[in-house]
């Protein structure tokens, strides 16, 4: 499994950042054109949970398969590849919005999905003008971001930070605001909040798209 993805500094273009897609790949697209978007140059990162509760799911392998596009995983990609693996907690999977996998029942396409999803990285890095940005799901769990890299390569360590950075709320909920070292800013989704909020140097951006219809997209690299 790939952890940890670094990515070189985009030289070319603009890097943003999304909260979480939700399957709303509809108001992503508008999204994308009203910041003027251009795939030849710009590159666009998600906090993860692309998939479930909006009514496009599927599409999130057109996404997948771009080279402007990386994801990290979200919880929900990781319930839907132990839903897949494991056929495991079917009723809970579906009271968070995994029916559109659960009735496909195409052996194939379920196949293409779990491959995507068990492909994404938990954490991203990437270089910018400013610093290292992280991505990751819900949270830092480290009180610097080098430990985060090496405690998630760890055998004995991995399991419970993946957890962590896919389902924790601890930073949003102020229990932790003192600044992640060795990173300039770390891009969250996962707790929804009424607009962007920053702790420390957290930016939690997810804005409810699902239900809002309000995705929130930041740049954090490239002229404005
Ligand atoms: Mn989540």
């Amino acid at each position: 499994m790939n952890f940890v993805r670094s990515i070189k500094k985009n030289q070319l273009g603009r890097d943003f950042v999304v909260g979480d897609i939700h399957g709303c790949f509809d108001v992503l697209d508008s999204a994308l054109l009203d910041i003027q978007f251009n795939t030849a140059k710009d590159r666009l990162f998600s906090v993860g949970d692309i998939i479930d509760r909006g009514r496009h799911s599927a599409k999130c392998l057109e996404y997948l398969d771009k080279d402007w596009f990386y994801a990290v995983t979200g919880n929900h990609e990781q319930m839907a590849i132990d839903y897949m693996l494991h056929g495991v907690d079917e009723e809970c999977y579906r009271s968070n919005g995994g029916q559109w996998l659960i009735n496909n029942t195409d052996p194939f396409e379920r196949d293409r999905f779990l491959s995507a999803f068990a492909s994404l990285p938990i954490i991203i890095e990437v270089e910018t003008d400013f610093g290292m940005v992280g991505i990751v799901h819900a949270e830092c769990p480290t009180s610097n971001w080098s430990a985060l890299k090496s405690g998630l390569i760890n055998p004995k360590t991995s399991y419970h930070l993946t957890q962590a950075c896919l389902w924790n709320r601890k930073v949003i909920y102020d229990l932790c605001t003192k600044p992640v070292e060795d990173v300039h800013a770390i891009y969250c989704g996962h707790t929804i909040v009424g607009s962007a909020q920053v702790r420390g140097n957290h930016h939690f951006i997810d804005t409810g798209a699902f239900k809002t219809g309000r995705l929130t997209i930041g740049q954090i690299q490239g002229q404005e």
